[in-house]
């Protein structure tokens, strides 16, 4: 049977053919990175951010750092995925609990759209790192929401609709630091306010690439097959963490259940702006854009923690390869 995606057709995806001769199953776009590190005056990088189709084109949530090296969210648009223009001014979102309103950071940015609502999530600062959950329309008013879960978490990304009635989430617990471990797990909700069911879903270790800690990319894109993740896995060398990107297909109605997942990176750091940057050896999956009608995908990867870089792959020929490239 050939394989459905349940996504929107994007007659503006940016895209490159298969480079001949390539042997993997993604490919880099050829003129990255596509954002360099200093977009902004104020900026050193920008990398790990959110891009989603938006009104015939594309607006994105971007993880920006100045020069004190704190992290910042600022909106960008672009006509076709690939030229980024950014507003000096980061987002400010409006919350009527104060409690919840004092931020200390956000970082790593994901979007999502349910319906009619975008949502932002982003790695939180609220006595360390959590999930904050925000909403918008226009991506002009941002309502802030209830921080997911506890402290201290990271990677949390909301499912592009419910699942068995429940808004869904994978995330992956943590701790304050650089976090030397680490397993994603699922959870889910009534309201988006209160979470629960927390399952299992993905181990780290299966190989040196991934053995440290492991964490959801893109929200998942619903298929026949399956809901098809990227994730990002850590190695942790004699000289420092190693970040790849992986990928996975979970079940439709048991998102904790994993049907396939690559016993090996399908992307792993080696373009020089991956190799060399504020923190080398970085290729980190944040967002994706799919046409629905030809299974298309765009990948968007913070490289090195520094600039953001594009890359490409065919959603059938993926999941045969993940189908072949099992450890499960
Ligand atoms: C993310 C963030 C970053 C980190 C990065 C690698 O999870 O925690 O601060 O450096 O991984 O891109």
């Amino acid at each position: 049977m050939p394989l459905k995606i349940v996504a929107e057709p994007i007659r503006n995806l940016p895209w490159q053919d298969k480079p001949a001769g390539c042997p993997d199953v993604v490919w880099r776009y050829d003129a990255n990175p596509i954002i360099d590190r200093r977009p902004l005056p104020q900026t050193t990088g920008i990398y790990n951010s959110a891009v989603i189709p938006f009104q015939g084109a594309f607006i994105g949530v971007f993880r920006t750092e100045y020069k004190d090296r704190m992290p910042h969210l600022h909106l960008g648009r672009s006509p076709d995925g690939i030229r980024w223009t950014f507003e000096p001014k980061e987002i400010e979102f409006s919350c009527p609990d104060p409690e919840i309103a004092r931020r200390e950071y956000g970082y790593d940015p994901r979007l999502v759209r349910i319906g009619d609502d975008y949502y932002v999530l982003w790695c939180n600062g609220y006595h360390g790192p959590t999930i904050g959950l925000a909403r918008t329309r226009d991506f002009v008013h941002f309502e802030q929401m209830e921080n997911a879960v506890l402290p201290y978490n990271r990677n949390g990304v909301l499912f592009p609709r419910k699942v068995g009635g429940k808004y869904a989430m994978l995330s992956r617990p943590s701790d304050t630091g650089h976090t030397p471990f680490g397993d994603i797990f699922y959870s889910e909700s009534p309201d988006l306010v209160h979470w629960g069911r927390h399952r299992h879903v993905m181990a780290r270790g299966n190989g040196w690439w991934q053995d440290k800690k492991i964490g959801a990319g893109p929200c998942p894109i619903e298929t026949s097959e399956g809901w098809l993740l990227f994730y990002h896995g850590v190695a942790n060398t004699c000289n420092g963490f190693v970040y790849s990107t992986g990928a996975a297909l979970l079940d439709l109605d048991e998102p904790w259940k994993v049907r396939y997942r690559t016993n090996q990176a399908i992307l792993m750091p080696e373009a020089p702006y991956e190799l060399t940057g504020f923190v080398p050896n970085v290729v980190f999956p944040t967002s994706s854009l799919i046409d629905g009608p030809t299974g298309r995908i765009a990948l968007y990867c913070g490289a090195a923690d520094t600039v953001t870089s594009l890359a490409f792959c065919q959603a059938d020929e993926l999941i045969t390869f993940m189908k072949a490239n099992s450890l499960v």
